[in-house]
């Protein structure tokens, strides 16, 4: 298994095969390269196994099958130690390979030591997401989406908005109950869960517009709560973060706001607009 996983690491990315279907592709962020190849050599070691179980079932089965003249039950063998010790060690030292790997980019892949170029502290809520930037210090409100269930026009999705090629800290907060962090070209989910901060690191290295999605079922319309995340250029970034300035979105959410609070306008629950004001002091 290692040879192949070695082996995998340089398959071509440009068909799906080599990749096995995931969404996204092998270079979209800094991460996405060991999390394919994991997948890969995973499935192709079971694939291996599969196919050495399947053969052997089969070969057992024509070559014992009951033939003419045969009477009784064939002679049974029972305490084979040496095969019951072979079947005991083989599937250890397997899940022992795919363990020190699982292991190894975990731990690579949650290591958020580095100092981050930016942070975007993103907030879940029943059923949208509010975006606070706290390096320009501006934020962005989630269209939440109507208690009759419409879903959100396309245009109103809220959009997160990273620079290519720079390392960006996630700051993952909820307002009511869990949620879950998913951009499924990034390979990567982490969960919102209220009264704690989750954090991750990557580097987004391809310009383009990626999904979104809530993926802890968190209610009614928990199936409506996406969002974009454009990779763009650093002075497209911050245009953007001088266009929130225009609109006067100055300042952060804080984590403490309830989801009616970040309505805006008010929504359901009128005259919260006010709490919209930006929060003194860090969210962090
Ligand atoms: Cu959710």
């Amino acid at each position: 298994m290692l040879p192949l996983l070695v082996v995998l690491s340089g398959c071509g990315a440009d068909s799906p095969w080599p990749r096995l279907w995931l969404p996204g592709e092998t270079d979209t962020t800094n991460q996405t390269e060991k999390i394919t190849n994991i997948w890969v050599g995973s499935w192709i070691a079971a694939m291996a196994v599969g196919v050495l179980v399947w053969g052997l079932i089969i070969w057992c089965v024509i070559a014992y099958r009951r033939r003419r003249g045969d009477t009784g039950l064939p002679d049974q063998i029972r305490y084979h130690i040496p095969l019951e010790i072979m079947y005991t060690i083989i599937p250890l030292m397997m899940i022992g390979v795919l363990f020190y790997y699982t292991a190894q980019y975990q731990s690579e892949i949650n290591d958020t030591s580095a100092t981050p170029d930016v942070h975007v502290n993103v907030i879940g809520k029943q059923w949208s997401w509010d975006i606070n930037y706290p390096d320009a210090d501006v934020y962005e409100v989630g269209l939440q989406t109507e208690l009759d269930g419409t879903p959100a026009p396309e245009a109103e999705i809220p959009n997160i908005y990273l620079p290519v090629g720079k390392r960006v800290e996630f700051i993952l907060q909820a307002r009511d109950v869990i949620h879950s962090f998913w951009v499924p070209a990034f390979l990567y989910k982490m969960d919102n869960i209220p009264g704690v901060t989750n954090r991750f690191q990557v580097v987004p290295q391809k310009e383009g517009t990626y999904i979104g999605k809530c993926t802890e079922l968190c209610g009614e319309y928990h199936s409506e709560m996406l969002f974009n995340v454009k990779v763009v250029s650093q002075s497209e970034f911050d245009a953007h973060m001088a266009e929130l300035k225009a609109k006067g979105n100055v300042g952060q959410l804080e984590s403490g706001l309830s989801r009616s609070d970040t309505r805006p306008g008010g929504g359901a629950v009128p005259g919260n607009t006010q709490t919209l004001e930006p929060a003194s002091g860090s969210n962090e």
